[in-house]
């Protein structure tokens, strides 16, 4: 997982010419004695549930001590090796799927120097070195160390060394700057502090810059991902929280996929861009540090006390700066040195995906994925997510191998490269198959981080896969809670209260923070990220805390994370249920009413947020509301024919009408004209913005944008476009679910 929110010229060259050759290729194969298929072949109970009781929590655990043994960062020869492990168990006869192949992109990535690591320093008038930040984590556990460990560092900040007065700007929002300057702080020339959150991790520096700062730290404040606790004894390896030089790696690339070849696949004969006309990277030099450093430069600054929203749990009263006290540890006009000597470079990242060819329907694709690359072991993101990834695939290989069952459409299962980068490998393979996958895929499936914690389940996904989730859901144990299902145990941890359905457990939007962004945002494919997680009443953690960091380890997970690993099993025999139910139901279980009851929420929020500020420009929402209600009646109509075939014996022929209908809705909510200038961001639903998701994004961007200005401007015309675009798309999707010759 990038966000919050990824091969090369070190691989092997052997191996490298294997992937050439097979380069851009994926096929569905031809399955392996196949029992003669019904063409009512339907989702067996029996086989589901047998399923389930094979995924097992032992063999997860060792494949995640496999996946996790040595750091592997995107394009790493541990990398390119994790890709042969994968190729090596998926095409293994034994393995019982029908083919298995990796490809591989050229693509821009961003490494700190080896020579010169990037250094963070508090320098005296006279030039003199009086403190420098630690450029590695402390080898705590005995893996933290070795030259496979990348330093902490800001992905694609570029190299610069900027060197001024110190200044704490919070979390380095537009807001936060603006606040500084205020209060009368010249942030021209200067160095800020920031904290994680709030805000992507590019857009820190983005603001900074726009203020005339010179360069940007960032660091994870103890208040926001550790209970406030920052003492050794209470921190790794004592407990699971971060220990004081950890840092959070991350990238700060601002959009996702391969920075130089937007829209296009990154092959060796694609255009590509000139890295110095490339847009999305931080403008000015950035790097992060662990909170044990960020104390000794924010405990010492000088000038007014940040507001109370800015404290933080470092055991200080916080100050804004700009500069030191002259009584604290540094003479008061010292300034911090802020050297990164990143460099961006060309190197390759493959995919590895696994297929199992569908009896009935070869041409329809359910694809589960997760990215393979970490920043350093990544025992908790990906890795955990790959050992549930192998466990799944390893299970229904084996009964394909005993040629008792073959679901009825195509299993794409699918390790993706280079996600830390910015959703790369994802992003590519979007690119390079975008009609394929447009016309035949019925849903995507990511499983990133399985398991940040062993509370309870955490779902995000697009209203019609709400029904398949809780079908999944409800038939499966929570681990140790008695025999309660995961079902009942989410719907204690999130939960609403819903028109239809009365209380249930409430499905996140899909953002953009792992690889389930381009299948959603760019090519409308109905898509969800399942994982386990934690008690947000018990910890303020905005994320597990060791994401990112050297600290993330198969001995953190062990112990802390999910001993016994029976959260990875819930999280696989989820998935697994869900893919087992999208892959082999004859009717798919996609509801498209579950997408009526969202937009008719989606227009209540529109109402209530937009809708006094649109009468006063006489701007009607009537048409919208038409539009949801017709959008409504075509699906209840839908539910209806299917009910009425569902009873009768199927025609085959009707049933593949009504499943492309369910399967294509999604599609019919882009618009790649609605918002030109978002890249791949065309649902006209939603999109995400920092740290959120908008609905009706361009409805709602369009009215912040014309608020203030007159009547008859430009601003409004936008409004009403965006008004239209909505109400064709919501008129155009009820079109596509009538009957099939209505017009
Ligand atoms: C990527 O692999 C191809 C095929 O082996 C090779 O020609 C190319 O030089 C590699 N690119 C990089 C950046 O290593
Ligand atoms: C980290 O600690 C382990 C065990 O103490 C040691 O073997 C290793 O060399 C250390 N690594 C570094 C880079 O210090
Ligand atoms: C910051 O430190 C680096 C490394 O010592 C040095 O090359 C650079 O000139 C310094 N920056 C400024 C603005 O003095
Ligand atoms: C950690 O150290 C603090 C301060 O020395 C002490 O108050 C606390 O009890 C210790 N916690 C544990 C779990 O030992
Ligand atoms: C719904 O979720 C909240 C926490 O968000 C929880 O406090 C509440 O008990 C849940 N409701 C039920 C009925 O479990
Ligand atoms: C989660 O793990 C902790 C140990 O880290 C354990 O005490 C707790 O009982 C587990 N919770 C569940 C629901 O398994
Ligand atoms: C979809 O959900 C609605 C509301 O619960 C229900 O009436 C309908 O039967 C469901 N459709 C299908 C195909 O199951
Ligand atoms: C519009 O004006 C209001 C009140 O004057 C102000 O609070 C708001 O920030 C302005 N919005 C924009 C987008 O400029
Ligand atoms: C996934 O990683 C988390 C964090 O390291 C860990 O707790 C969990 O057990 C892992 N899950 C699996 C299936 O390995
Ligand atoms: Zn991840």
């Amino acid at each position: 997982m990038q966000w919050v929110n990824v091969l090369g010229g070190v691989v092997g060259g052997a191996a490298l010419v294997g992937l050439g050759i097979i380069l851009g290729h994926f096929a569905i194969p031809k399955g392996a004695d196949v029992p003669t298929p019904s063409i009512f072949q339907d989702l067996d109970l029996e086989i589901l549930e047998s399923i389930m009781q094979q995924l097992d929590a032992r063999r997860i655990r060792e494949n995640l001590r496999e996946l996790s043994r040595e750091p592997h960062l995107a394009s790493s020869p541990q990398d390119e090796a994790l890709v042969q492990l994968l190729l090596q168990r998926w095409r293994d006869p034994e393995s019982g799927l029908d083919s298995a192949e990796a490809s591989t992109y050229e693509v821009l990535l961003s490494f700190p120097s080896r020579e010169q690591p990037n250094r963070v320093a508090v320098v005296s008038p006279t030039g003199n070195v009086l403190f420098s930040c630690r450029q590695s984590e402390q080898n705590l556990t005995g893996e933290q160390g070795g030259p496979d460990v990348v330093p902490p560092y800001a992905a694609y900040a570029p190299p610069g060394t900027p060197q001024g007065l110190l200044v704490y700007a919070n979390q380095g929002t537009e807001e936060d700057f603006m606040k500084l300057q205020a209060q009368g702080i010249k942030l021209e020339g200067t160095i800020a502090l920031t904290r994680y959150g709030g805000t992507g991790r590019g857009a820190k520096a983005v603001n900074a810059a726009k203020h005339g700062v010179a360069g940007v730290l960032v660091y994870t404040d103890p208040a926001d991902i550790n209970d406030g606790q920052s003492s050794t004894n209470e921190t790794f390896p004592n407990s699971w929280r971060l220990p004081p030089s950890g840092v959070e790696r991350g990238s700060y690339y601002e959009y996702f996929g391969d920075p130089l070849t937007p829209y296009l696949p990154a092959n060796p004969s694609s255009f590509r861009l000139d890295p110095d006309t490339a847009s999305g990277f931080p403008p000015i030099p950035t790097q992060p540090i662990g909170f044990e450093d960020a104390k000794i430069l924010l405990c010492n600054l000088q000038g007014a006390s940040a507001p109370a929203a800015w404290q933080g749990a470092l055991g200080c009263d916080y100050k804004l700066g700009p500069g030191f006290q002259p009584n604290g540890d540094f003479p008061g006009d010292s300034q911090v040195n802020v050297s990164v000597y990143n460099r961006l470079e060309l190197r390759n990242s493959s995919n590895v995906l696994g297929i199992i060819r569908g009896a009935v329907e070869p041409d329809r694709y359910v694809l589960y994925g997760n990215h393979r690359d970490s920043w350093v072991h990544g025992a908790v993101d990906p890795s955990n997510g790959t050992a549930v990834l192998l466990e799944l695939s390893r299970v229904l290989g084996t009964l394909l191998k005993k040629g008792t069952w073959r679901p009825r459409r195509s299993i794409v299962f699918a390790s993706w490269g280079a996600e830390e980068f910015g959703l790369i490998g994802s992003t590519e393979f979007t690119e390079e198959f975008f009609s394929k996958l447009q016309e035949r895929a019925v849903a995507y499936i990511n499983v990133d981080i399985s398991v940040f914690a062993n509370a309870t389940l955490r779902a995000q996904g697009t209203p019609p896969v709400q029904s398949v989730i809780f079908a999944a859901s409800k038939q499966i144990p929570a681990p140790s809670l008695g025999g309660l299902s995961i079902y009942d145990n989410w719907i204690r941890y999130f939960n609403r209260s819903s028109p239809v359905y009365g209380l249930v457990p409430s499905l996140g939007s899909l953002g953009a923070g792992s690889d389930y962004a381009p299948f959603i945002h760019f090519l409308g494919i109905s898509s969800m990220d399942i994982a386990y997680t934690y008690d947000r009443s018990k910890t303020s953690a905005r994320i597990y805390p060791t994401y990112h960091t050297a600290f993330d380890t198969f001995g953190y997970v062990d112990k802390f994370v999910d001993p016994g690993f029976s959260s990875h099993q819930a999280v696989a025999r989820t998935a697994g249920s869900v893919l087992l139910r999208l892959s082999d139901s004859l009717f798919l279980p996609l509801n498209v009413s579950d997408y009526g009851e969202t937009l008719r929420s989606f227009l209540q929020a529109a109402q209530q947020n937009l809708g006094v500020l649109l009468e006063q420009h006489s701007i009607s929402l009537v048409p919208l509301v038409t539009a949801v209600e017709k959008f409504e009646g075509a699906a209840g109509a839908l539910d209806q024919r299917i009910s009425a075939l569902q009873k009768a014996t199927p025609d085959p022929l009707q049933v593949r009408m009504l499943n492309d209908q369910l399967m294509l809705l999604e599609r019919t909510f882009l618009n790649p004209r609605a918002f030109p200038e978002e890249r791949y961001y065309s649902h006209v639903l939603w999109a995400p913005r920092t740290g959120s998701v908008a609905t009706f994004p361009g409805l709602a961007n369009a009215c912040s944008r014309a608020m203030n200005t007159s009547l008859g401007s430009p601003a409004w015309a936008e409004v009403q476009r965006q008004l239209s675009i909505l109400v064709v798309a919501l008129e155009g999707a009820a079109a596509t679910l009538r009957p099939v010759a209505d017009f």
